[in-house]
C-alpha cells in the first residue's frame, strides 16, 4: 500500500444543538444529520474532524443537547481513532468546554473554549495512538501512526470583548496569530480553526441569511477582513455564518462550513454541507463540499406560503403535513382571530402565521404606507418582537441601539433619501 499523500479532514460548524424553531425542538433532526455526518466521515475515510464553533445554541444547554454532543463527538472520533478538534463559538460556554476537555482527550476529542485555557495537561498521549504537543497558546501539533505526517492546528475559539480585554477583533487575532506563528514549524502544515465574522461578498447573488444577520449583531462581532488571516496556512476552517461558503481559494482556501440544519425560514432554500479538506505535506489544501450534488439530509423541510383566504391557508396545512410551515397573510382585510388557532389544530408544525410585511423592495413606498409608519409606536413593537425571539426583554443598551437605528431610519425617510438609494 502506498503511503497516503494527504491528511483528509471533514470540516463542519454551527450545529446549534438545542436550537428551536419557535417552540419546536429540532433535536431529533439534529441527531439524524449528525449520524449522516458520521457516515460521511466513515465513507470518505477522513483522518480527523474540524468543528469550528457554535456546537450548542446556548451557553446553558439542556441535558439532551449535552448528551447529543458527547454521543456525536464519540461517534465521530470512533472512540479515539479519529481526532476531533472543537473550538467554542459565541453561542458556546467556554467553561463547559474547559470542563469537558479532560473527558475528551483520551477519546481523541480536543475541546478549546477559550484561548487562555491551559492545554498542557492534555499534552502527550491523545486518543488511540496519537500524540499531542502544545506549541503556544492555541497552537498544537498532532501526530499518529495512521497519519502520514504531523499536522499543526491554530485553534482560535470565539473571544468575547471581555476576554479580549477590550482589544479590537482584528488586532487581537493578528497579535495572537503572529505570536503563534513564531512557534510553528514551517516544515509542517498548519490549519486554522476560527469563529469570526468575516464580511463576504454577496455579488454572486447569495443573500445574507437572517441567522447570519443575527450572528453579526448579537455576536458583538466586528468584521475581520480576509487580509487579516496569517500567511502560510494550508486551510482556514471557519464557523459562525450559516451559509456554506468558500470565501477564497488562493493562496489557501478559507471557508465557512455553514450550519447543520436550516434554522430559519430565510434559510429554507440553502442546502447544508460539510467540507472535505485534503491537506498535503506542503502547500495549500484542496476543499470540496459534501455530500456531492445535494445537501445534508437535514430534517423536515421549511415551507413558506402567502395566503389570501382561510380556505387557502387550510389547504396549505392539509397538503404539507411533513414540514415546518410559515403562512403569510397577504389579503387586504385582517384574518379573523380564530383562524390561527384553527390552523394550529390542523397542522402540527405551524411555526408562523404572519401578516405580510411592508416591503421596500421594488421602488419607494407610497405616501399612505409612510404615513402609517409615522403613526406606529415602534419601541413596544420592538420589545415584543425581541422578547418573542429571545425569551426575555431587551436591556437598556439594546433599546438604546434600537432607538438610534430607528432615528436614523426615520431621518432618512423624512429626507426622501429613498429615491437616491434605488
Ligand atoms: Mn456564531
Amino acid at each position: 500500500m502506498t503511503p497516503k499523500a494527504t491528511l483528509r479532514f471533514l470540516h463542519t460548524a454551527d450545529w446549534h444543538l438545542g436550537k428551536k424553531l419557535n417552540r419546536f425542538s429540532r433535536l431529533e433532526e439534529q441527531k439524524a444529520v449528525l449520524a449522516e455526518l458520521t457516515k460521511i466521515a466513515d465513507q470518505y475515510e477522513v483522518d480527523g474532524m474540524l468543528v469550528a464553533g457554535d456546537v450548542f445554541d446556548s451557553r446553558n444547554p439542556s441535558a439532551e443537547a449535552k448528551g447529543l454532543l458527547t454521543a456525536s463527538l464519540l461517534a465521530l472520533s470512533k472512540g479515539g481513532e479519529r481526532p476531533v478538534l472543537v473550538i467554542a463559538g459565541n453561542h458556546d460556554s467556554p467553561e463547559l468546554f474547559e470542563a469537558l476537555a479532560s473527558w475528551g482527550a483520551p477519546l481523541g476529542i480536543l475541546l478549546l473554549g477559550d484561548l487562555t485555557q491551559d492545554l498542557h495537561a492534555l499534552q502527550g498521549s491523545f486518543g488511540k495512538g496519537f500524540t499531542l504537543e502544545v506549541l503556544e497558546k492555541g497552537l498544537i501539533a498532532l501526530s499518529g501512526s495512521s497519519w502520514p505526517f504531523r499536522c499543526q492546528f491554530l485553534l482560535s475559539p470565539y473571544m468575547s470583548p471581555i476576554r479580549r480585554e477590550g482589544k479590537e477583533v482584528a488586532s487581537f487575532w493578528q497579535d495572537c496569530w503572529a505570536a503563534a506563528l513564531q512557534k510553528a514549524s514551517p516544515e509542517e502544515p498548519l490549519v486554522l480553526l476560527a469563529h469570526p465574522y468575516v464580511r463576504y461578498d454577496t455579488a454572486d447573488g447569495s443573500e445574507e441569511l437572517e441567522e447570519d444577520l443575527e450572528e453579526r449583531v448579537l455576536g458583538g462581532q466586528e468584521a475581520l477582513s480576509l487580509g487579516a488571516f496569517p500567511e502560510g496556512l494550508a486551510y482556514a476552517a471557519l464557523g459562525h455564518i450559516h451559509y456554506p461558503k468558500p470565501l477564497r481559494h488562493e493562496p489557501y482556501p478559507v471557508a465557512y462550513a455553514g450550519s447543520l440544519l436550516q434554522y430559519s425560514f430565510g434559510d429554507r432554500c440553502i442546502e447544508k454541507k460539510a467540507l472535505l479538506v485534503e491537506v498535503p505535506r506542503a502547500g495549500a489544501a484542496q476543499v470540496s463540499f459534501l455530500p456531492e450534488g445535494k445537501g445534508l439530509n437535514g430534517g423536515l423541510p421549511l415551507l413558506s406560503f402567502e395566503v389570501t383566504s382561510p380556505e387557502e391557508a387550510q389547504e396549505k396545512c392539509q397538503t404539507h403535513p411533513q414540514a415546518y410551515l410559515e403562512l403569510v397573510w397577504a389579503a387586504p382585510q385582517a384574518p379573523s382571530p380564530e383562524l390561527r388557532r384553527h390552523l394550529e389544530s390542523l397542522h402540527p408544525r405551524l411555526v408562523h402565521f404572519l401578516l405580510k410585511r411592508i416591503s421596500f423592495s421594488g421602488g419607494a413606498p407610497d405616501a399612505e404606507v409612510l404615513a402609517q409608519m409615522d403613526q406606529l409606536d415602534w419601541l413596544p413593537l420592538f420589545e415584543a418582537f425581541y422578547e418573542a425571539r429571545k425569551g426575555h426583554k431587551p436591556d437598556e443598551t439594546i433599546k438604546s441601539i434600537f432607538k438610534e437605528v430607528l432615528n436614523r431610519a426615520l431621518a432618512k425617510k423624512s429626507s426622501q433619501d429613498y429615491a437616491d438609494t434605488q
